[in-house]
This record gives structure tokens, C-alpha cells and sequence, in this order.
């Protein structure tokens, strides 16, 4: 595939998740840094104004990285992300799940809560997404600055009661991931799984290189700052080819945290959607949220994770169960029934149809 085009910026949380993978499987491709003119034919071609989008050399475009890789992985068969183990093949969908969309809020929050922070990250993405446009620049890294911590970080439910759960969220996580990377290279043995790709998002983007969370991980957990350069530097083919075939016991914590946090949540949000509600204010693991958008796309989040545990084969149902189970996950993950998310009516991700990532904004 000559000529294949990314599109993003490189401070860009989940282009950042592509390029790791693009690079891992070794599948060419040149980058082409977004500016605001490129975003609007985006959101054109793609239906959503959101990176990365990728145009293929045949003229189609593509975004959302979950869909992306997965079409990527029928095209590149060779190396899968994916397990071929099935119980182990959804606990990577869950865990890629949960890692892109739960690890989002702290790391917007570190890099737009804390000073440091907020001014480097809005020189980078003026200087990037908005370098041709004619406005003086303190005016245009002012408007980043605001616009960034009133959309992802004050209307997503950070405030001062949400504030230490949602650095929680990030300390543990590096907390369980420094445990299992003292085991071995990758979330699921010696190469890259979906998990490690949805980790990346944060970790490499965000927490490893922005200033407030990077001296955290440094002191904290080292083992993951090598991580994240690790997966960098990883080549399909000539990463180890061997696979897991059970899940290993320093994975449980991992899994508790999504069954006690980010499943309860993704369930507030689908229920909140099914009684047509725009805003929902969830309590999570104890902790009161103040009120945050209703997503729709997170509702197809929840419809993907049951789908894919119902295609575990019939004879593999119960041990998912009691796997799922016994680390507090399978009643939360079908707590809700039919989430009837209507995202992706036509079936037609990652190519263009109705995406709408964040907010509901379904006028
Ligand atoms: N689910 C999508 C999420 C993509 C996404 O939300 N990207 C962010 C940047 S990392 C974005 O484009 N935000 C739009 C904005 O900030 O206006 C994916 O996996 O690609």
C-alpha cells in the first residue's frame, strides 16, 4: 500500500495509538500534519471532525483507530494483534477499550489542569494545527488553552470532587502496569496485543511527554517509560512468535479496575441514553461526577464488547464467564441489555458514516 496517508498531529493521543501500530506492523505510510483547513475536508470525507483519519491510495478514507485496526489486521493477517486464543482475544478488546477511553480524562487533565502543562501543549498545537492561520500567536495558544479545558476537562467531569479519582485513575494504572511489565515485554507476553495499542494512546502521547505526568511515570513506574519505547521500537516481524493461552494473574487488578470503574460507567452512559437524556452525572466507584455529555459513540462501546463476548465460541462461553466473573467484569458487562446505540446503523466504520466521538450532539 504506497501512498497511504496518516493524518494527525504528533501531540495527538490517539494518532499517536496509530502510528504505534502502523509502525509495529511495518505497513508504510506518510504523515501529514493536520491543520484546520485539512480537519474541515476530514470531517467531509469522513463524517467526523476527529484524527487520525487515514486516506488509502485508492481515495477512501477511514477514521476511528478501534474499527481502523481491525480492518488493517483482515488486510495484514500475518502477526495479529488480535489473540487467537478466545477468551484471550476479548480480554484484548476489553482492555483496549477500556485503556483508550478511560485513561482520555486523566490525561486531558494533566495536560490542561496544570500550568506547565497547558503552556507547552498549546504552543505545540498552534504551532502545528494552526500555523497558517494570520491571528497573533499568544491569542491563538490563549484560545487552545481555554478551549481545550472547558471541552475535556470542565464539561467532562473534572471538578474538585471528581479530581483525585480521575488522577487515581492514572497512578493505579501505572501502578498494575509497572507490576506486569516487571513479568515480561507486553500486556500478553513477548509482542504487542490490542491491549498495549490502547494503553499507548495515553501513555505515549500524553503521560510519557507531557511535563506533569511524565515525572510521575518516571519516578513511579519506570518499567512502563520503557514500555512505551519498547512498543516504539517493536517490529512484527521480528517480534517473538509466541503466544499467551491463559490469563496471566497479574492481569486480575487490571481487570477489577474495569469492572468496578469503567463498566459501572459505561453503563450509567447507556442508560442515560436510552431515556434520551443529553447529560448524565455518574457516581463512580463512590466518587460523585458532576454532570458530563451523554456519548453515543461510548454506547456503541458497550454494544461492541457484548458482541464481541457473544462471538466467543459456544464451548469457551462458560469459561469466559467464570473468567469474567471471578474478576468482577461479566454482570457489569451485561448489566445493560440492547444499549441500542443506533452509531453505526449501516455498518459501515471505519469508512464513512454518522461518528460523533465525545459529546452527543445529536441535533
Ligand atoms: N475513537 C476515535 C477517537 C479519535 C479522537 O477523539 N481524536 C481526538 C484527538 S486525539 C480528536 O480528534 N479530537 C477532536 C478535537 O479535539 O476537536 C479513535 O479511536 O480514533
Amino acid at each position: 500500500m504506497g501512498n497511504m496517508k496518516l493524518y494527525g498531529l504528533r501531540i495527538s493521543y490517539y494518532t499517536g495509538k496509530m502510528e504505534g501500530y502502523l509502525r509495529y506492523k511495518e505497513i508504510p505510510y506518510e504523515f501529514v500534519v493536520l491543520n484546520r483547513k485539512l480537519m474541515a475536508r476530514l470531517k467531509a470525507e469522513t463524517g467526523a471532525a476527529q484524527m487520525p483519519a487515514i486516506e488509502l491510495p485508492d481515495g477512501r478514507f477511514m477514521t476511528d483507530t478501534t474499527p481502523m485496526i481491525a480492518w488493517f489486521e483482515d488486510q495484514y493477517p500475518d502477526t495479529p494483534v488480535i489473540p487467537r486464543d478466545p477468551i484471550l482475544r476479548f480480554i484484548s478488546f476489553l482492555i483496549e477499550d477500556y485503556a483508550e477511553e478511560w485513561l482520555w480524562r486523566p490525561a486531558m487533565h494533566y495536560r490542561w489542569s496544570y500550568k506547565p502543562d497547558r503552556l507547552h501543549l498549546a504552543r505545540k498545537i498552534v504551532d502545528e494545527l494552526m500555523a497558517d492561520e494570520p491571528q497573533p500567536a499568544f491569542l491563538k495558544r490563549a484560545f487552545i488553552r481555554r478551549r481545550q479545558h472547558v471541552e475535556y476537562v470542565k464539561k467532562d467531569g473534572v471538578d474538585a470532587n471528581s479530581w483525585d479519582h480521575v488522577e487515581s485513575i492514572y497512578l493505579d494504572t501505572l501502578d498494575r502496569l509497572e507490576a506486569i511489565f516487571a513479568n515480561r515485554p507486553f500486556l500478553l507476553g513477548n509482542r504487542p496485543t490490542l491491549g498495549d495499542f490502547g494503553f499507548f494512546a495515553s501513555m505515549f502521547r500524553h503521560f510519557s511527554q507531557d511535563p506533569t505526568a511524565s515525572d510521575i511515570m518516571r519516578l513511579r513506574a519506570p518499567g512502563v517509560f520503557a514500555w512505551q519505547a519498547r512498543l516504539w521500537n517493536t517490529r512484527a516481524s521480528t517480534a517473538p512468535d509466541s503466544e499467551m493461552s491463559e490469563l496471566p494473574e497479574d492481569m486480575d487488578s487490571l481487570l477489577a479496575d474495569i469492572g468496578g470503574g469503567y463498566l459501572p460507567y459505561l453503563n450509567a452512559n447507556a442508560r442515560a441514553w436510552q431515556q434520551g437524556q443529553d447529560q448524565f452525572a455518574p457516581v463512580i466507584q463512590g466518587v460523585q461526577y458532576p454532570a458530563m455529555p451523554v456519548s453515543q459513540y461510548r454506547v456503541w462501546c458497550l454494544e461492541q464488547l457484548q458482541r464481541r463476548a457473544r462471538e466467543v465460541p459456544a464451548s469457551q462461553q462458560r469459561k469466559l464467564k467464570e473468567t469474567l466473573s471471578a474478576r468482577g467484569c461479566w454482570s457489569a458487562l451485561f448489566a445493560v441489555s440492547e444499549p441500542a446505540s443506533r452509531y453505526d446503523e449501516g455498518d459501515h466504520v471505519p469508512f464513512k458514516g454518522r461518528k460523533v466521538h465525545y459529546q452527543n450532539r445529536r441535533s
